[in-house]
Parts: C-alpha cells; structure tokens; sequence
C-alpha cells in the first residue's frame, strides 16, 4: 500500500476532550439557560453512545428525563444550548486548553516532515477542532490540515461513513491510500464503513469497545521515554512512519 494520507479523528483521539471539555461545557450551558441537567462522567459515559452534541441532548431528554416538559420551540432551544456550549468549549481550550494525547504532535511533524497529507474526519462543530489545534498544536494548527471535515457538513454522523468519503472525496483519494485514528467503536465502524484500514488509540470511555478489524489497538500512540502498550498483543513501542508503514 502506498500510503499518502494520515486522516485522524479529534474527541478521544487527538485529545481527551469528553470527560474534561464537552461534558463541562455542556454543564455550563445548561446552567446558564436555568436547566437542571447535570451529566456526571458515568452519565456522560452512557450518552457517548450517540454523537453529535445536539443528538447527545436530544437522547438525553428522550432516555433519561421522562419528567422533562418540551417547550414549543424545542428544536430552537437545543441549538441555542449547543451555540452556548461551543462558546464554553472554546473558551476552556483558549484558557488553559486540554494537551494532545502522548505521540499525536510529534507523529503529525514527522508526517508533514515527510509530505504525507494529514486530515480531520469528527463529528464535533468546526469551531471546536480549530480551537483545539490552534491552542494545543501550534498557532498554525488548522493549516497543517489539508482537510478538515467536520460537524453537520453531512447528515448522516459516525457510525456512518460519510464524513471519512467526505473527507476522502475533498483530497482526491481512495481508502487504499489513507490511514484512519480512531478512539470509539462509533468512530471505528465509520472510518471501517468507508474502507478505511484504522489504528485505535483507547480511552477510559472505550477501553472495551469491539475493535474487530482494526490494525492495531494501542493505549496511546507512546513516546520514546513513554511507550504504547498494545491492547490486541504483546507489544510496546512508538508509533512512527517506518511502524505504520510495517503495520500496513
Ligand atoms: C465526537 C462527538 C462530538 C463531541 C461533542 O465523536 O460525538 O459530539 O462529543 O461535539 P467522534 P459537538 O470523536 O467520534 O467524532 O457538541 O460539537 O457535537
Ligand atoms: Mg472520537
């Protein structure tokens, strides 16, 4: 396989972001519109079930409070929540911000070092990803980019394929050539749906989701002083070009 594209996901892969980002900023949110809704992280770990912040809201409401009363203007509301919840999500990266998780940067500067094209495919709102990459990459982190395909862009979010074809359609590329991270079983189940080969990272949200088919499955993807354990065998080691490349 030549291999040409690194296309990578953002929640959970490039950065821990649920437990101590979306879920806080969603909090903050349905305090300031009066709410009593309150998502502890074992709740939190129950609505990752569905992506996509407003889905989460709507799954919330229809599975966990039968009390809760809709107003009229229902649909209007869960947008206005979720523009209240970008605001605090932003503002949290920008204020102190959440790190990548261990090898992602010094994986992306070898990649681009060595001309490899690099790509987002996430369900998350476009604001969030450029506030991550500028605040916790590099000041021109959205540029290292040649895609990011992102939020409503399509419908239809993760499990289904269609940001990875998106994202693949927008770089000319087949899956042959590019290669997928991922965290989460929904994440899986999309870069796989569109015939992405896709090395996983867990997190503690995902550790035991089904990971069939998946190239490798890593605790990170380590640094040299702080190596990957791998999930699916016996292995440690860093994720590097030359180990990719040998994986494929
Ligand atoms: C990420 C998501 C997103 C974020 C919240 O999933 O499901 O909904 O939790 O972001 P993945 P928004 O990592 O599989 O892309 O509130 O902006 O949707
Ligand atoms: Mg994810």
């Amino acid at each position: 396989m030549m291999l040409q594209a690194l296309l990578f996901d953002v929640d959970g892969t490039l950065a821990d972001t649920e437990r101590d980002g979306h879920r806080p900023a969603f909090n903050a949110a349905f305090r300031e519109y009066g709410l009593d809704w309150d998502w502890d992280v074992a709740l939190y770990g129950k609505l990752l079930a569905v992506t996509g912040g407003k889905e989460r809201m709507r799954y919330y409401v229809d599975n966990f409070r039968s009390d809760y009363v809709r107003p009229a203007d229902f649909d209007a509301l869960v947008v206005e929540l979720h523009q209240a919840k970008t605001r605090h999500y932003t503002r949290m990266l920008a204020e102190g911000g959440i790190p990548l998780r261990p090898g992602v940067k010094r994986l992306l500067i070898e990649a681009r070092e060595a001309g490899l094209i690099l790509g987002v495919a996430t369900t998350t709102t476009p604001e969030n990803v450029t506030a991550l990459l500028r605040h916790s990459l590099a000041e021109d982190g959205p540029e290292w980019f040649a895609v990011i395909a992102a939020g409503d862009i399509v419908p239809a979010k993760k499990p289904a394929p269609d940001i990875y074809l998106w994202a693949m359609a927008r770089l000319g590329l087949g899956p042959e050539s590019c290669l997928a991270f991922e965290d989460s079983k929904n994440g899986i189940r999309s870069s796989q749906g569109a015939g992405l080969k896709t090395v996983v990272t867990v997190n503690d949200y995902t550790r035991d989701d089904d990971f069939s088919g998946a190239v490798a499955v890593l605790s990170d993807l380590g640094e040299p002083d702080a190596p990957y354990l791998r999930l699916d065998r016996e292995e440690t080691g860093v994720v590097d070009l030359s180990r990719l490349r040998g994986w494929l």
